[in-house]
């Protein structure tokens, strides 16, 4: 346990009052949600997810799109919560107060327990109106192949197309997620940062707006990434192993007080 848990991070989460939890897909990873880099199961190698995950490509073929997003919400409702979910959730109850901040589109901090987790991106969840943007309803469960082409349903209001609840490539981020975002990591004492490249922006900024405002930063990653430079303490491993074992450190055990 010590090697995968040095005293330092322990030191810092015990004493934390308030931290933020920021996640990415890494963080889903050991629930079977493939994430956009990884070279097995990574969105981009199979479907350059960038090309992909854009307005312009939604304009372009609506159904490709549609089907890809359907795709992925079906891998999502057949995973599970991962015991990183899990003691994510239980820091969140632990320490008196914070914010969990993910890049994520799926339900499954929400369904390991997390009370109000931040979606920067956007969820899988949320389909709207491309038009008048009014909320549409989630399908009922196909279960698309991967690539299978599914046209998007009809807004009730003015039969637009609907289209995915997540940010795309070139759109803003949810002023309100980001607003919540930005003042829960410049007032925290400690940012988990937990499964995340660190490759996109804004979002990538939220561990070094953290440190910039005197926090400390933990990464939790099995590869080196560029938040490496700023963490003081970077924990090599994979979030459903090394989590639990930080909570377990800390509080010897993840069931909640
Ligand atoms: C914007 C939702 C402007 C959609 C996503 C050049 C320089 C800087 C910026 C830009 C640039 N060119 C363009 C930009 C802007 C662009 C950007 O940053 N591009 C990057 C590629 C350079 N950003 C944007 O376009 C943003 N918007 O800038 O708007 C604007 C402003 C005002 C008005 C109008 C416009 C919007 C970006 C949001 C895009 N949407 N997701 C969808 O899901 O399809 S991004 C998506 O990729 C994720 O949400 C995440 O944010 C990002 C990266 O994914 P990660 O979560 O980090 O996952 P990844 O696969 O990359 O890495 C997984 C990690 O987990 C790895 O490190 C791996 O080692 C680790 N891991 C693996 N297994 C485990 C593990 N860790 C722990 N445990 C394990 N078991
Ligand atoms: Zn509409």
């Amino acid at each position: 346990m010590g090697q995968l848990v040095p005293r330092e991070a322990v030191a810092l989460l015990g004493q934390a009052r308030r931290v933020v939890i920021f996640t990415g897909a890494g963080m889903s990873a050991e629930s079977g949600v493939p994430t956009f880099r990884d070279a097995l199961t990574g969105l981009w190698q199979r479907f350059d997810a960038q090309a992909l995950a854009t307005s312009q490509a939604f304009r372009d073929d609506p159904a490709l799109v549609w089907g890809w997003y359907e795709w992925r919400r079906s891998i999502v409702g057949r995973a599970r919560p991962n015991p990183g979910h899990l003691a994510v959730a239980a820091i969140e109850a632990r320490v008196p107060d914070g914010a969990l901040v993910t890049q994520n589109v799926d339900d499954l901090h929400e369904r390991a327990g997390s009370p109000a987790p931040v979606h920067l991106h956007g969820s899988l969840f949320a389909p709207r109106c491309v038009a008048c943007a009014h909320p549409a309803p989630v399908p009922a469960e196909e279960e698309p192949a991967e690539g299978r082409r599914v046209p998007p349903p009809r807004c009730a209001h003015c039969s637009a197309p609907v289209r995915p609840g997540v940010v795309w490539f070139g759109e803003a981020l949810p002023q309100e997620a980001l607003a919540a975002a930005v003042e829960a990591t410049s007032s925290c004492d400690l940012l988990l940062t937990v499964g995340t490249s660190g490759l996109v922006y804004p979002a990538a900024e939220i561990p070094q707006v953290a440190a910039r405002f005197g926090a400390a930063v933990i990464q939790v990653n099995p590869e080196e990434t560029p938040l490496d430079a700023v963490a003081d303490v970077n924990l090599r491993g994979p979030a459903a192993r090394v989590l639990p074992a930080l909570v377990e450190a800390v509080w010897g055990g993840t069931d909640p007080a």
